[in-house]
This record gives structure tokens, C-alpha cells and sequence, in this order.
């Protein structure tokens, strides 16, 4: 279980730089992109390896997030758009809020979406996560934003579904469908050079800046039930995690970049 930070309280978000001063830097994520401020640029491709075909994947309640690893020999990679090298798949896991009016982290406009996915990959030629969060270009977060809608998304089903068996802190279980990365990582590929980027951090303490984000424009949608079964796990201190987004960190004159395919 990672670190001993919250979403409320004396350990919440305005607490972090006490003990993480990294927290106060900067460049720290997330932040309210203003379409009227990006500025355009075309990358290269963004291109994806290593998505199709099945993962075996587990999940776990880290006390802050449902979080999906993969322990396949077929691991997911991205490679093009704003990074000129090979970033290698960690975990994704997911922010949430306590109605479906907030918890995405990223804004658009200001509007908030009720979720937010983040795909964590690293440097593949620092050799290992541990390493690669020792360098300023360590990893690349990609971001998809969800809206609540009263269809449910198959996408997700096959997750909440399992979600019961996670609840308590620490819980660690195979998830039963072994599409789930394909779905989660690169869900739509006409859409995938639709993206804002910039730099930052990580969104939880250590907060560390060495993020390119990758947030993906075009909102996907999610149930209201489906929503609700992520507020149902417990954080560490045996309450339901009903909301696990930090608030939006100054941007302090940094640019956010919008692809032109
Ligand atoms: C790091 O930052 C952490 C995550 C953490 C995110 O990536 O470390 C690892 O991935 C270590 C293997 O913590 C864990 O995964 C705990 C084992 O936080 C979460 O997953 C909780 C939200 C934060 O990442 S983010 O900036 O994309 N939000
Ligand atoms: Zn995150």
C-alpha cells in the first residue's frame, strides 16, 4: 500500500508538501487546460505495441485507487507523439469523485469529468520503473476522461463486476477477462492522435515531476452503477474511498500542446 496520504483531512491533498515537498514544485499535475490557450503542434504518430491479443492482468486495492498490473511476456508500449522513445506499461488505475459532477483530475474548461484513467509507463531504456523515476523523462501518463451516462459501458463490465472482491485495502485478485488491457489501454485508435500534452507530475505524492502527460480530448462514458461500484472500496482507514482526484496545480506559464493529426 502506497504512502501515507489521503483525499481528506489532515493528510489531504493541501497537507502533501509538508512531508513530499516535491508536492509544492512547479510542475505538478493535475491542471484546467484552457482550449483558448493550447497551442497546436503536429507530432509524430503515437503508436501503440503490444495491446492486441490477451494479458493476464490482476488487480488491486492499493488503498488509494483501483489498480491494474500485468505480469504477460506481451506487455503493452507507446512509442511517437510528444516522446522521442519506447515507454514501457507499469499500471493503470483509475480517479473518481463522490457524485458524477467531479473526479475526473485534468479539467477541460474547467468542467470536470466524473472519472479519469491513467495508464503509467516508463523509459524503456532506463531499464526498470525504479530507475526511471530517477530521471526527469522517466515516465508518460496517458489520460482518458469518462462522463456518466445511463448506459453502461462494456468496457468496464467485466472490472466492475470483480470490484466486490477488492474492497478491503490490499485485496489482490486476477481479473477473469484477459481483453481488459486492450480495451482500457488503447480503446479507440481513430481517436488516439486526438491529445493534449504537457509537462508535469505524479498526481500522489511523491508527486515527482517527470510526466509527459497524454490526455486524450475525446471523452468515453460510464455508467452511474457502473461508477458507483468504484466508490464502494475501502481506503486505509476502513471508509469507502468515495473520491480520490487532487485539485488542479497552477500551470506557472507552462505550455499545453494540442496534436494536429
Ligand atoms: C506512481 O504514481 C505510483 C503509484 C501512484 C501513481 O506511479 O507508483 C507505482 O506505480 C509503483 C509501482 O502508486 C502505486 O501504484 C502504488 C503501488 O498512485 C496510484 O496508483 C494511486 C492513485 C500516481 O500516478 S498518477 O500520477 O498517474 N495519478
Ligand atoms: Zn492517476
Amino acid at each position: 500500500v502506497a504512502g501515507n496520504f489521503s483525499y481528506d483531512g489532515t493528510n489531504g491533498p493541501s497537507h502533501w508538501g509538508k512531508e513530499y515537498k516535491t508536492c509544492l514544485g512547479k510542475y505538478q499535475s493535475p491542471i484546467d487546460i484552457e482550449e483558448k490557450d493550447v497551442t497546436t503542434m503536429t507530432f509524430p504518430e503515437l503508436q501503440f505495441s503490444g495491446v492486441e491479443g490477451s494479458h493476464k492482468a490482476y488487480m488491486t486495492n492499493n488503498g488509494h485507487t483501483v489498480m491494474i498490473q500485468s505480469f504477460d511476456s506481451n506487455v503493452p508500449s507507446i512509442s511517437g507523439g510528444p516522446i522521442n522513445s519506447t515507454y514501457v506499461f507499469q499500471q493503470l488505475h483509475f480517479h473518481w469523485g463522490p457524485n458524477d459532477n467531479q473526479g475526473s483530475e485534468d479539467l477541460i474548461n474547467n468542467h470536470s469529468f466524473s472519472m479519469e484513467l491513467h495508464v503509467v509507463l516508463w523509459k524503456k531504456e532506463y531499464g526498470s520503473y525504479d530507475e526511471a523515476i530517477k530521471r526527469d523523462d522517466g515516465l508518460t501518463v496517458l489520460g482518458y476522461l469518462y462522463q456518466a451516462t445511463d448506459e453502461p459501458n462494456p468496457m468496464f463490465e467485466s472490472i466492475v463486476q470483480q470490484i466486490p472482491d477488492i474492497v478491503g485495502v490490499g485485496s489482490n485478485i486476477t481479473i477473469s477477462d484477459n481483453n481488459v488491457l486492450k480495451k482500457l489501454v488503447a480503446p479507440d485508435i481513430a481517436s488516439a492522435q486526438n491529445y493534449f500534452t504537457y509537462r508535469g507530475s505524479l498526481t500522489t505524492p511523491p508527486c515527482l515531476e517527470i510526466v509527459q502527460w497524454i490526455d486524450f480530448v475525446k471523452p468515453q462514458h460510464i455508467s452511474h452503477e457502473q461508477l458507483a461500484a468504484f466508490r464502494s472500496i475501502q481506503s486505509a482507514d476502513g471508509t469507502n474511498l468515495t473520491h480520490n482526484f487532487r485539485p488542479v496545480q497552477p500551470l506557472d506559464g507552462r505550455t499545453v500542446y494540442r496534436n494536429i493529426a
